[in-house]
């Protein structure tokens, strides 16, 4: 599961992805930590879990996490191959959404384009986005034009519904937006993947609270159904270099609740249409991630292939229930242990513990 940070230079990317990175390092331990040098992953903060692994006490510990990937090079005309085009391209196209890193603050930094507006700069960035979509959309229709001209009623079809969603794109809409994309999976459209808007604003504007220059990224989100986040990246990455201790108490001296790093992993997480369970034993607590939706044996199969393979049952308890009982043996005593069969639809927060025969 990964997020790519886009947008244009100078937008903050790489700032906040440091900043990310950083504050979001998972344990040594965990396998995962050493990707390449673009590529970071990053702990999903959860409450719930914590206060499970606080109950259990385990030997080890391994959270959810994200990746994020900071995607150098758009700029205008990448869909036509400048600036890193191609290659640019490409990195989008293997990510599942896209945080589009939305520059909101002046500070003397140069822009681009001269001057610093954030509905411009969107407007570019999928604009860039929407063209190379057009282009596999054309493709695509060419490779339809023998099949309607045999008469295929599918492909007719097809075409019809291809030149509608060549329409809606080129007057600005996200494919995600337009009816009748999933049709068009195999293209891998990038304007079809979810986007979040992170709005990068002026360091002091955030320490006075002041967001009216995030207004115009804020209103895009809206009426194109993007999530939509926040940040001072600048702010951010000092926190970063904090230790845990000084950063709380910076951010109290902000009036900062929760970091705006950890609203973005948050959003990230829901944007991709994520959720968490956990297996709670003595050695290990771990938090898995799954799709909304998912049943207990796609869960299973996430531990393991043969857990899904042999799946038996799911003992399950919310993660609540078990706090509020205290332990295992007093849920199990209450009868709060739920065994669950195969089509159990997973509840975010579940406790789950397998029994599977291979
Ligand atoms: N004042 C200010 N400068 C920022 C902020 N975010 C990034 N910058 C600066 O803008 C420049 C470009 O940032 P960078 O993260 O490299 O942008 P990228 O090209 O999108 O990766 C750097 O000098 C950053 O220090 C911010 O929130 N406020
Ligand atoms: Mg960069």
């Amino acid at each position: 599961m990964e997020i790519g940070l886009v947008g244009l230079p100078n937008a903050g990317k790489s700032t906040l992805f440091n900043a990310l990175t950083k504050i979001g390092a998972p344990a040594a331990a965990y396998p995962f930590t050493t990707i390449e040098p673009n590529i970071g992953v990053v702990t999903v903060p959860d409450d719930r879990f914590d206060k499970v692994v606080e109950l259990i006490k385990p030997a080890s510990v391994v959270p959810a996490v994200v990746r994020f990937v900071d995607i150098a090079g758009l700029v205008k005309g990448a869909s036509r191959g400048e600036g890193l085009g191609n290659k640019f391209l490409s990195h989008i196209r293997e990510v599942e959404a896209i945080a589009q890193v939305v520059r909101c603050f002046e500070a003397g930094v140069p822009h681009v384009a001269g001057q610093v507006s954030p509905i411009d700069d969107i407007e570019t960035v999928n604009t860039e986005l929407a063209l190379a979509d057009l282009a596999g959309c054309e493709r695509r229709a060419e490779r339809l034009v023998k099949s309607v001209r045999s008469g295929d009623k599918d492909a007719v079809r097809l075409v019809d519904a291809l030149n509608k969603l060549t329409e809606e794109l080129s007057r600005g809409r996200l494919a995600v937006n337009c009816p009748g994309v999933n049709d068009f999976a195999e293209l891998h459209l990038l304007t079809a993947k979810p986007m979040i808007i992170v709005a990068n604003i002026d360091e002091e504007d955030w320490r006075a609270g002041r967001f009216d220059t995030a207004d115009d990224a804020k209103k895009f989100a809206a009426d194109n159904n993007c999530d939509f986040v926040i940040v001072s990246a600048k702010v951010e990455a000092e926190l970063a270099e904090l230790d845990d201790e000084d950063a709380a108490l910076f951010r109290e001296e902000l009036g900062m609740d929760e970091s705006s790093l950890n609203k973005l992993i948050h959003t990230a997480y829901h944007t991709l249409g994520l959720m968490s369970f956990f297996t709670a034993g003595p050695s290990e607590c771990r938090a898995w991630t799954v799709r909304q939706g998912a049943t207990a044996v796609d869960a299973a199969g996430t531990i393991h292939t043969d857990f899904a393979r042999g799946f038996i049952k799911a003992e399950v308890i919310n993660y609540a229930q078990l706090l509020e009982d205290g332990s295992f043996a007093a849920a199990k005593e209450k009868g709060h242990l739920r065994l669950e069969g195969k089509e159990y639809k997973v509840q975010d927060g579940d406790v789950m513990h397998f029994k599977f025969n291979v």
